[in-house]
């Protein structure tokens, strides 16, 4: 991203998850967290873009399990859009969630610019459910999988280019709640996932070295989809989906500067930040130092 002007994309949507609370999650990284000075402080260019506008009431659209698809349909158009645009213009998006189903939008707007594009989905899920294998029913718990071209065909169809990503280009870090139908997805298409017990034997740098390696080869750009609920909810508590033995905040910040120094990254978003339910704010100010490591914070 060096050099790169930033360019901040509000998503203060929450209706891809169960629990409501994620749509306050940008409000909270900006004005309860310090985002804006963070980035002062680094000395980095960047420019607050209107807010993605929560959905109007929207007539339904019917689907056999998946809760709200007319909501999470039109916010991830219009965030497809404007992150295309910014793209265009040569800025960075950085998308502030939200919960996760947002990243359909985002990862539309960047298939406009990337026909290779990477992706690294840090997350204790996969997001690699359909309709078909939804415990829930809840769109979040989809995301990647739509964008690599399964599931809700109005989604997997959005901006029009099936699929946005190919699985080669994935790779899943901090995975350790996966649906059996996800494990089954992810073994027949070899896609890349690094759980926690991969991390706790390989150690966070080597995963990361070798995410990298992989990615750098391949791919024509990098965006960084990061759930805080991958970090260990000790550290991360406010979130909806909270899955014990996560990643600890020095192996997640050292993921983030490894990622900075490999100049792969060309766009980024933090997703599910419940500020509802979290303790002073402890889960939107982690954040907001984790995007501080993926810019180019160094201790000296
Ligand atoms: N796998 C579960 C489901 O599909 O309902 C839980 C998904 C939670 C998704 C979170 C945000 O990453
Ligand atoms: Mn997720
Ligand atoms: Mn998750
Ligand atoms: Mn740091």
């Amino acid at each position: 991203m060096n050099n790169r002007n930033v360019a901040i994309v509000k998503v203060p949507f929450g209706q891809g998850a169960a629990i409501p609370g994620a749509e306050l999650g940008p409000a909270h990284l900006i004005h309860a967290a310090g985002l804006p000075e963070k980035l002062k402080e680094l000395g980095i260019a960047y420019q607050m873009t209107d807010e993605i506008s929560r959905p109007g009431a929207l007539p339904p659209i019917k689907a056999r399990n998946a809760k709200r698809l007319a909501e999470v349909l039109d916010v991830c158009g219009r965030l497809a859009d404007r992150v295309s645009e910014l793209v265009r213009q040569g800025a960075f998006p950085l998308v502030l969630g939200g919960d996760h189903s947002i990243s359909v939008g985002t990862v539309a707007g960047l298939a406009r610019h990337y026909e290779r594009l990477g992706v690294i989905w840090f997350d204790a899920h996969s997001d690699l459910n359909t309709e078909d294998t939804s415990p829930s029913g809840n769109l979040h718990g989809m995301a990647l999988g739509i964008s690599l071209g399964r599931g809700v065909p109005q989604l997997t169809g959005l901006k029009g280019i099936i699929p946005k990503l190919a699985p080669e280009h994935v790779a899943i870090v901090g995975a350790r709640s996966l649906d059996p139908g996800e494990k089954a997805y992810i073994r027949s298409l070899g896609i890349v996932c690094y759980t926690m017990h991969d991390i706790d034997r390989l150690g966070i740098v080597r995963v990361m070295e070798n995410v990298i390696s992989h990615l750098a080869k391949s791919t024509d750009g990098v965006h960084v989809s990061f759930d805080i609920d991958s970090i260990d909810p000790r550290e991360a508590p406010g979130t909806g989906t909270p899955v014990r033995g996560g990643l600890s905040y020095r192996e997640a910040n050292l993921a983030l500067e490894l990622l900075y120094q490999s100049e792969l990254v060309t766009s980024a978003e933090f997703v599910e930040v419940n500020p509802r339910l979290d303790s002073n704010d402890q889960t939107a100010k982690l954040a907001v130092e984790l995007i501080g490591s993926l810019l180019g914070e160094q201790i000296l």
